[in-house]
């Protein structure tokens, strides 16, 4: 099946009925803060690890900071690090390349935005002193990649999804890592990237309760928290992850797992992210898991075309961000991530965070275009297609600027 037949007709939407977040599967309520912190919260993070992400392990044996620092870049604007991060467990070895930019001259610690790239850190910014990645990256000629590799022609190629000018201008920093460092997104049995410094003996791929690459890219943004955690400059108590597409179901995988980060953002994440699966609109779980067989945990594929057998949805996984500040938003364009089923799960999270006395989404129904609705709960759609755009990036400092 491919994105020109699947379903974008709201008429075409099966009925169902969604697992409450707020009711044990003995049909008992969660009654107050204290049984979804200590009971419900938990059962429902470990629904997500068995059938959707698998579960990930902590931080590895070994893992070395090597820093690379300079207060004069872009043009003094910025401090730039570049860390190079080495895990190791005493066999096997990954090595990720951590960008992070902070403002000169603004708050210190800094707030700090982080989310993975698709493109190599190279390609967020021309800044020439970036390090060039020499990792393995998906074919792209408008990316200047050749033969599974970046060149001098790919830097800068994403820039237009980053402006870090604008966000370090607002005071806050910017932190990014290539995400194919953690796991290279193709499916190879997990025999590369950071899957096999986890591996018992005699162990040569996941189990089908365990992490696939989105639960390896979700584990590499804790361990980039564990970094910056280290960083006097850094204020790790203020660091919003986020991510654009696949790269934001990461964000909000982390975010879900690790409850050290302070605001959650998802750009168009769509199905297996914010969008209700069982909608069934545009991508659906058994479109996901046949291209990409190694995003998810092998037990999500008994729920293909099965969605109504989920024990969760994916509004559940934004309840687990409660009650830290979450952030959803859609491109009208993006059909294939379902707006509407991102809206209505994010609108349906909020049970939790009222539970929790966090407030919500001041909105009943989806609002207009760059419109956004801003409570614990924030969400916008903007016109356009499938994108990471400074119409976005607006709205995520004006979220940052008022919840962070
Ligand atoms: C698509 C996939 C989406 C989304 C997107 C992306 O091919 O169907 O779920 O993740 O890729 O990450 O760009």
């Amino acid at each position: 099946m491919n994105q020109s037949e699947a379903n974008y007709d709201e008429e075409l939407v099966p009925a169902y009925t969604l697992p409450d977040p707020l009711t044990f599967p003995d049909g008992a309520p969660v009654a107050d803060a204290a049984t979804w912190v200590a009971r419900r919260r938990p059962e429902v993070l470990a629904l997500f690890e068995e059938h959707v992400y698998g579960r990930s392990p902590g931080r590895p044996g070994r893992v070395d900071y090597a820093v690379e620092s300079d207060v004069g870049a872009l043009e003094g604007r910025a401090t730039r690090r570049q860390v190079r991060v080495t895990f190791g467990n005493g066999e096997a070895e990954a090595r990720v390349e951590l960008l992070l930019y902070l403002p000169s001259g603004g708050p210190r610690p800094a707030p700090v935005f982080l989310g993975l790239n698709f493109a190599g850190n190279h390609a967020i910014h021309p800044d020439p002193a970036i390090r060039l990645s020499t990792a393995w990256m998906r074919p792209n000629v408008a990316r200047g990649v050749q033969s599974n590799r970046a060149t001098e022609y790919s830097r800068g190629a994403v820039a237009s999804r980053w402006p870090v000018e604008r966000i370090l201008e607002r005071g806050y920093g910017l932190a990014t890592m290539y995400y194919g460092d953690l796991d290279p997104d193709y499916d190879d049995g997990f025999r590369n990237g950071v899957h096999p410094l986890f591996n018992r003996p005699g162990q040569l791929g996941p189990a089908a309760d365990e992490w696939g690459a989105i639960g390896a890219w979700a584990w590499g943004l804790s361990r980039a928290l564990d970094y910056l955690e280290t960083d006097d400059d850094v204020d790790a108590a203020r660091v919003a992850v986020m991510g654009l597409s696949r790269l934001g179901k990461t964000a909000l995988w982390a975010g879900a797992q690790d409850e050290r980060f302070a605001m959650v953002i998802s750009n168009e994440s769509g199905c297996g992210g914010a969008a209700l699966s069982r909608r069934r609109f545009g991508e659906t779980v058994q479109i996901i898991n046949a291209a990409f067989p190694h995003w998810f945990c092998a037990n999500f594929k008994k729920y293909d075309e099965r969605e109504n057998n989920l024990p969760v949805d994916q509004h559940m996984l934004l309840a687990l961000v409660a009650p830290r500040p979450l952030y959803v938003s859609s491109a009208a364009e993006d059909l294939w991530a379902d707006p509407r089923g991102e809206f209505l799960a994010a609108k349906l999270a909020e049970p939790v965070y009222r539970l929790l006395g966090a407030g919500g989404l001041p909105a009943d129904d989806m609002p207009g275009l760059n419109e956004p609705a801003m409570g614990a709960i924030g969400y916008h759609i903007r016109p356009g297609p499938h994108d990471l755009t400074d119409t976005d990036w607006g709205f995520f400092l004006d979220f940052a600027d008022r919840r962070l």
